[in-house]
């Protein structure tokens, strides 16, 4: 392994929220942006990531102008307070103009809007002093088969891409993939087809991908394997860590929290192969639970750091030469037993 790692972690906005689900009230009351950003520094977090419109509230009704004057009086305010922002993702998703896709919509002036919006995001980005554009691509995908062709979407897709790697030289896109909600089948699922859909821009260089825990299990895949494949291209840039119990409703949940287990083979992948020491952040895309109390708001963040650190301790303490052993030997019944042990300490 190479030298220890120190990590640098970050979550956002969008991490506390008020815990609503489409079947009953929100459970905790509204916070505003200043508290949440006070909440990140108290807990110690280096870096906030930002939806456009976390960064600039309404920016559909904003000018140019405006949104730039916003932007730059938000990276002052972080600056003052010590606090990175680790990317800017365009919130595509809740503009009325995307009922049916952005980027892949059917309707034109839709995949324009996507495209001129996405510009703006980078502009944001630019002045908070981050490279990274985060791209997780809610709605381009479809309910039906039959409402859109999938190489079609593929090559919008791949457009849109391009104007954003055209309207700045130094931006990098960091595709989320995901499989599925809020889209019955989303276009990009899995890693293989963020870094394959990468080779069709024209900069493949500048488009790399975040892997997020629960959305690799929902499309069936391990978490660790999807994040050695991303490291093995040198293209993982950035990371959602969370968990998943299964195939339902996106969870969110904290790290480690189903399956700790699976929580240690991402930590150990990450460890490996030196995450962190090219500047990437680890960040929790971990929400409370519904039930949390607003006393309890900030545990999840909290818990989910907590879980990493000592699972690094973990992926440090581990007997290596003694499952190489083992592993030489072909007994994988005692690696089992071995790993299971060195987790319950
Ligand atoms: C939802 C995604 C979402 C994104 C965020 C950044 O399933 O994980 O939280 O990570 O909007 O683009
Ligand atoms: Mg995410």
């Amino acid at each position: 392994m190479p030298s220890p790692n120190t990590y640098r972690f970050c979550f956002g906005p969008w991490n506390l929220s008020e815990g609503a689900d489409p079947y009953g009230p929100p459970t905790r009351p509204p916070r505003d942006f200043n508290w949440k950003l006070a909440q990140l520094r108290e807990l110690g977090f280096e870096a906030m990531m930002f939806h456009d419109d976390d960064a600039v509230p309404d920016i559909d009704s904003k000018s140019e102008q405006a949104i730039v004057a916003e932007a730059k009086e938000l990276k002052r305010r972080l600056d003052g307070e010590g606090i990175a922002a680790e990317m800017v993702a365009p919130r595509l998703w809740f503009a009325p103009q995307t009922i049916d896709g952005g980027y892949t919509s059917n309707d034109p002036e839709a995949r324009q809007y996507a495209i001129d919006r996405s510009r703006r995001c980078i502009d944001i980005a630019n002045i908070l002093g981050t490279d990274l554009v985060v791209l997780w691509l809610a709605r381009e995908g479809t309910y039906l088969r039959e409402a859109k062709v999938a190489s079609r979407s593929f090559d919008r897709l791949v457009e849109a891409f391009d104007a954003m790697l055209a309207h700045d030289p130094k931006i990098r896109l960091a595709i989320e993939p995901k499989p599925n909600e809020p889209m019955d089948h989303a276009y990009v699922p899995t890693i293989g087809h963020a870094l394959a859909i990468a080779h069709l821009t024209r900069d493949p260089a500048r488009v790399g991908a975040l892997i997020e825990s629960a959305h690799a299990i929902l499309a069936g895949l391990d978490p660790s394997d999807e994040i050695e494949f991303a490291l093995r291209f040198g293209k993982l840039w950035s990371l959602h860590l969370n968990d998943q119990n299964g195939l339902k409703f996106d969870q969110d949940k904290p790290f480690g929290s189903t399956n700790l287990r699976s929580a240690f083979n991402q930590v150990q992948s990450l460890e490996r192969h030196g995450y962190g020491s090219r500047g990437e952040y680890v960040c929790f895309d971990v929400h409370p639970f519904r039930a949390t109390k607003s006393e309890h708001w900030l545990a999840h963040l909290d818990n989910s750091r907590r879980t990493f650190l000592r699972l690094v301790e973990k992926a440090r303490a581990f007997d290596q030469a003694g499952a190489d052993a083992l592993i030489a030997d072909r007994n994988y019944q005692a690696l089992d037993q071995m790993v299971i042990e060195h987790l319950l300490g």
